[in-house]
C-alpha cells in the first residue's frame, strides 16, 4: 500500500489564523467555565443538540444547552463569511490531553454538508484517510485555524486525531499537553413520513429538507373509510408504515 502525501484532502478548506487571539481566549474561558461530559475517554461539551455516541443519533435541536454567546458569535461568522447554509445549530467541544485522540470516522449524513472545526491552545495533526485507504494526509490544525470539511473530505474520507504524546512539527518534537476543538455543524431537518388526513381525503407525504418535497401517493377519497374531519390531521409514521399504506 502506498501512502501518498498530498497537501489537503479533496474538499477540505483550511484557514490559518481565522480566529483572533481575543476570540480564542474568550472561547477558551467560556468553555472552561462550563462542565464537561466525562462519559468518553476525552471530555466533551455539547451545545444546541446532543449527539449520542452509542446510537450515533442526533437528538432534537434544543436537547443540549444553548450555544454560549461567545461561541454563537463564531457560528454567525461561519454563516456570514464561509458560506454555511445557515448559522450552525450545534457545537461539540472536544478536549484532548496528551495521548488522547478521536477514532477515524466520517460525520453522519444527518449533519449538514459543511463541518467546521476550530483549533484552540495547541497545534495538533488531524489525519485524513481516503475511501480506498491508499492515501493518508496529515493536516496540521494550528491554534486559531479553521478547517471546513466539504465534499469528499466531509462525506467520503475519514478523519481522526491519532493517540500519541508528541507532535513532530518542522523537525521539532513538541509534547502534547491540551488541545480544545470546537466543531460547528448544521443539522439536516429530519426526514419522515406523514399521513395527512383532512376532511374527506388522505395522503402520504415524505418530509425532506424541511418541506414535503416528495408526494408519495395521490390523495384518495377516504370518506367511506374514516369519519369526516374538519381540520387536517398530521400523523407521523415510519417508512414501513408508509409503504404498507401506499401498498
Ligand atoms: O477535534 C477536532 O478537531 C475534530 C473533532 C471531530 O472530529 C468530531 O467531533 O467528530
Amino acid at each position: 500500500m502506498s501512502l501518498i502525501k498530498a497537501p489537503l484532502p479533496p474538499g477540505l478548506l483550511y484557514f490559518p489564523d481565522w480566529l483572533s487571539d481575543a476570540e480564542h481566549d474568550s472561547a477558551v474561558s467560556e468553555i472552561d467555565s462550563h462542565e464537561f461530559d466525562t462519559g468518553l475517554t476525552r471530555r466533551v461539551q455539547h451545545y444546541g443538540a446532543r449527539y449520542d455516541y452509542v446510537s450515533a443519533q442526533i437528538a432534537k435541536i434544543g436537547s443540549a444547552l444553548p450555544i454560549p454567546k461567545n461561541l454563537y458569535l463564531i457560528a454567525e461568522r461561519l454563516f456570514n463569511e464561509c458560506n454555511f447554509e445557515r448559522i450552525p445549530e450545534q457545537v461539540i467541544v472536544n478536549e484532548y490531553r496528551s495521548d488522547q485522540g478521536i477514532a477515524a470516522h466520517t460525520d453522519k449524513d444527518s449533519f449538514g454538508p459543511m463541518v467546521a472545526t476550530i483549533s484552540l491552545i495547541e497545534n495538533w495533526y488531524m489525519t485524513f484517510l481516503s475511501p480506498d485507504r491508499r492515501e493518508a494526509i496529515d493536516v496540521l490544525l494550528a491554534k486559531n485555524s479553521l478547517a471546513i470539511m466539504t465534499g469528499a473530505s466531509r462525506s467520503q474520507w475519514t478523519h481522526e486525531i491519532k493517540k500519541r504524546k508528541n507532535e513532530r512539527i518542522g523537525g521539532l518534537i513538541i509534547p502534547r499537553i491540551r488541545r480544545l476543538s470546537m466543531t460547528f455543524r448544521t443539522i439536516n431537518p429530519p426526514r419522515y413520513w406523514q399521513r395527512v388526513v383532512d376532511g374527506t381525503t388522505e395522503g402520504i407525504y415524505r418530509l425532506e429538507n424541511g418541506k414535503f418535497d416528495k408526494y408519495a401517493q395521490n390523495r384518495w377519497q377516504i370518506s367511506d373509510r374514516y369519519e369526516t374531519k374538519l381540520d387536517p390531521e398530521f400523523i407521523e409514521i415510519n417508512e414501513a408504515e408508509a409503504n404498507k399504506l401506499i401498498g
